[in-house]
């Protein structure tokens, strides 16, 4: 197991700036050098909300840059390619510049968790700067609208993914019986300028579902009655409530009328509680209709709703604090309850603790006032980060650092959990 030396919270912080700023590229924030040379959608809305304090600036250029990627139509894709460097999938299987709504800077055709409007809140809290809240408002509530118009697949309120990729956890197994039903794509060929990063068989599986999506033309009637891959994720719906109750909190400040966020808000409620639970959170997989049993990290995510009934914030909790997730793990929260065949604590969101998911039951836990839950959770993050860094996920077991190095959220999310220790 590797180490570090020890350090205190102020050089854990200049270390956390010190990956930022490597990681900024004048035009946005790289995930990672190397492995992720792009701006990612998600991944920008938590280094937002981890610059909030310490680089303002930045944080409002980070989210201008994302939007510079927003499609005509509202979406925000998941990949905004700033930069020359290769990557697999890249612009090419994309091909976003024969969309007449894609926007000229290229980009990917799927989108990601919808954290932008929570991390323009945030940014907003932190700063009252409410001229910038009334210039990006517009463009979040269009992503609100394309998501209600194009994504409601089941009808009930609820945004459905349409790709593994858009949950942001794209190995979960909670896709694994969705992926394996797939008929054969018609698109058997291979892209024969670029070398694929993962060629096994789930990765191909993933290109070839995003290469159908594409000949489609992006079209939502195709998502709607052809497309073989619907999911209503609770994690990403937990992730858009708490930006539609964001939406309608900053709305007099952009002079909009809060009412049409509360009312999604409500009826991704509804339908989360109608749909989703049957004694915790799961996916419901809309092709066949039926539950996704296995249970993972991303059944946590309605917690974020702070009108979430107190019954079912109880039950969740006893879930998460159970041996079948922290009860067990010294290092929170493992993406997969270690108790199912499918935990694998060495593969990405098969098993590893997260920096984001961990930041995100944190804020959940505090929107609820289970502060004892929510420094647990503080403090096991910082706890892994000071072990081994700033790495991309960590052995749920024994903090050991997984995947690349001076990944962006980590460090960003370091920064936010490191004020908040010094403001308390
Ligand atoms: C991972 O996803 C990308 C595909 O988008 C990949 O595996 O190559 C996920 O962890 C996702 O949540 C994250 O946004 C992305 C970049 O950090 O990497």
């Amino acid at each position: 197991m590797e180490g570090r030396p020890a350090v205190d919270d102020a050089a854990l912080g200049r270390e956390a700036l010190a990956v930022l700023d490597a990681n900024w590229t004048g035009t946005g924030t790289v995930p990672a050098p190397g492995l992720y040379p792009h701006q990612w959608s998600w991944d920008s809305a938590f280094v937002v909300m981890g610059l909030a304090r310490h680089r303002p600036d930045r944080a409002r250029d980070e989210l201008t840059s994302l939007l510079r990627g927003q499609w005509a139509n509202g979406m925000i894709p998941h990949i905004v390619f700033h930069t020359r460097e290769a990557y697999f999938p890249g612009p090419s299987v994309w091909r976003s510049q024969d969309n007449p709504s894609a926007p000229r800077v290229l980009t990917s055709g799927l989108t990601a968790p919808p954290l932008h409007a929570l991390a323009l809140w945030w940014l907003y809290r932190h700063t009252g700067d409410a001229a910038f809240v009334r210039h990006v408002y517009p463009a979040l509530a269009a992503q609100h609208a394309h998501l209600a118009a194009t994504r409601d697949l089941g009808g009930d309120g609820l945004a459905a993914i349409v790709h593994p990729w858009e949950s942001g956890m794209e190995d979960s197994p909670a896709w694994d019986d969705a992926l394996a039903a797939l008929p054969e794509l018609r698109h058997g060929h291979r892209e024969p300028d670029l070398e694929q990063r993962r060629p096994d068989s789930a990765h191909d599986r993933y290109v070839r579902l995003a290469l159908s999506y594409r000949d489609s033309g992006y079209r939502p009637e195709y998502l709607r009655d052809e497309h073989p891959f619907a999911v209503e994720d609770p994690m990403f719906n937990g992730v858009w409530l708490a930006s539609c109750q964001a939406m309608a909190d900053l709305a007099p400040l952009a002079r909009a009328d809060p009412a049409p966020h509360t009312e999604q808000a409500e009826r991704i409620r509804r339908a989360l509680l109608d749909r989703l639970w049957d004694g915790c959170f799961h996916a419901r997989d809309l092709r066949t209709g039926r539950l996704i049993r296995v249970c993972t990290v991303g059944g946590f995510g309605p917690l974020l709703d702070p009108g979430l009934p107190s019954d079912r914030v109880r039950a969740t909790v006893e879930v998460l604090e159970s041996a079948r997730f922290m009860g067990a793990t010294g290092y929170p929260v493992p993406s997969c309850e270690i108790r199912a065949p499918q935990f694998d604590r060495t593969r990405y969101w098969r098993g590893p603790s997260w920096v984001n998911t961990n930041w995100l039951l944190r804020r959940a836990a505090d929107a609820h006032a289970l502060h004892q839950l929510g420094a647990q959770l503080a403090g096991a993050t910082l706890r892994l980060v000071r072990q081994s860094g700033f790495r991309e996920c960590f052995d749920p077991f024994d903090g050991s650092g997984r995947g690349c190095r001076d990944f962006s959220w980590s460090a960003a999310l370091t920064l936010d959990l490191l004020a908040d220790t010094v403001d308390e």
